[in-house]
């Protein structure tokens, strides 16, 4: 019975683990400098742990400025021929949907190298994962894992 019951709560324990809801996060881009010229966007996103399903607020007036996702080799030459999406209606809010590296410029001709690009690295929604790392699902105890001290003859 008591080993039942240490079998039912630790099942218990996990499933009340599992159903802690990881929520998601807006982050105002630039804080209170909004999306602008001569702000330092790796700065600002440096220590910030960005994960699936966060979002993104770009503050700026529509029209002054856009906010375009590129590939990184477009962030890293500041072309914005290609956007993967583009805005300019400002504020632009994006919802980080996919894992990996987002790259973001202004379209604006000599914004993006004016400081106006930005780049973040998405986890995978609901772990706690730290940026970069990868995390395997913790390994339950399996059925029998015990039963073999208990056999009988
Ligand atoms: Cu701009």
């Amino acid at each position: 019975m008591a080993n039942f019951n240490a079998k039912f709560l630790f099942c218990f324990a996990l499933i009340a683990l599992a159903a802690v809801p990881s929520l998601a996060v807006m982050y105002v881009v630039g804080d209170s400098n909004g999306w602008a010229s001569g702000i330092n966007y790796a700065d600002w996103a440096s220590g910030k742990s960005f994960k699936v399903g966060d979002k993104l607020s770009f503050n700026y007036v529509g029209g002054s400025h856009t906010v375009d996702e590129v590939s990184s080799s477009d962030y890293n030459s500041c072309d914005p021929a290609n956007p993967i999406s583009t805005d300019n209606n400002g504020p632009t809010t994006i919802t980080l949907k996919t894992a990996g590296t987002h790259y973001f410029i202004c379209g604006i001709p000599g914004h993006c190298s004016l400081g106006m690009r930005l780049s973040v690295t998405v986890a995978p929604a609901g772990g706690a994962a730290a940026p970069g790392g990868s995390t395997a699902a913790p390994a339950l105890a399996g059925n029998g894992g015990s039963s073999s001290r208990l056999r009988y003859t």
